[in-house]
């Protein structure tokens, strides 16, 4: 006979450990696209805490889109080696273009980083920052529902070490820290310097560069890293992507 309440429990109880485990940690990642999926998979791997908000209900931000909804991605010669250690099939289309199904491609990255020990918190927004000593110290975050549904219903918060912007071309959390800090960011202008047109050949070495602390303790990554430190957009070409969350797991290792 199945218990209907025993279903109930055992739902909230084991969400809510994790919940409650995750009000302290190491790295908080804002947005579960490819780059913090990647950069949530190589911190949890070497053993870090790692918790992941994401305001949507299926992960993967723009990756499963592919191009124009055509449901593929490409990566250039140099981010190939990423595919290899997601294991994400795929094939040489001509010579130094790699092309992979999106839909694998955002499996492979979740199923990674949830198995390496990422928590993944879907549904869940983040709307503000704690800042101590001016220094991000953790977020503040409400259900994406109610956000949606403009209900007035107070937040809570989450403590890390560190946290990560990897909110893509809306660069959210970044934003609202140069609102709060009044312009005091670690960009050339101190604001978010804005994203530029199309450029994928410069975009994708852009993205990589400047994946780095954008304010002490909070790092960006992705399309975020472009659109805070104002490089050009690159469309559906993934490596820079992909290394730049590779990139941030590394220098955040180096901070913690
Ligand atoms: O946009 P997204 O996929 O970011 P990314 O990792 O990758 C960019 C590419 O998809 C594409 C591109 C590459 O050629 O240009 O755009 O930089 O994923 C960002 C995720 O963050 C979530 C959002 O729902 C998406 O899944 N997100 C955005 N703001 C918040 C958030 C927020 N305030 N709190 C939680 N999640």
């Amino acid at each position: 006979m199945i218990e209907e309440t025993i279903i109930s429990r055992a739902i909230i109880e084991s969400y809510l450990n994790e919940l409650l485990e995750s009000i302290e940690s190491d790295v908080i990642i804002g947005g579960a696209g490819p780059s913090g999926l990647c950069a949530g998979y190589y911190l949890a791997k070497k053993g870090y805490r790692v918790v992941i908000f994401e305001r949507a209900l299926k992960l993967g931000g723009g990756m499963p889109g592919g191009g124009i909804m055509f449901n593929r991605i490409v990566v250039q010669e140099g981010a190939r080696e990423m595919f290899d250690e997601f294991n994400i099939r795929n094939h040489e289309y001509e010579p130094g273009y790699f092309v992979a199904n999106s839909l694998e491609a955002t499996a492979a990255l979740t199923d990674k980083a949830l198995k390496a020990g990422a928590r993944i918190f879907n549904l869940i927004t983040i709307e503000d920052v704690i800042i101590r000593e001016n220094r991000v110290s953790g977020v503040v975050i409400n259900w994406s529902s109610v956000e949606i549904a403009k209900l007035h219903i107070d937040p809570i918060s989450f403590s890390s070490k560190v946290v990560v912007d990897a909110t893509g071309h809306q660069s959210e959390i970044v934003h609202i820290v140069e609102k709060k800090s009044g312009g005091k960011l670690l960009t050339p202008s101190g604001r978010v310097e804005g994203e530029k047109s199309m450029h994928a050949d410069v975009a994708e070495q852009f993205t990589v560069e400047n994946t780095k602390e954008a304010y002490p303790n909070l790092f960006v990554c992705g399309m975020a890293s472009n659109a805070v430190f104002g490089g050009p957009r690159m469309g559906p070409i993934f490596g820079g992507m992909l290394l730049s969350g590779k990139k941030v797991a590394e220098l955040v290792m180096k901070k913690l």
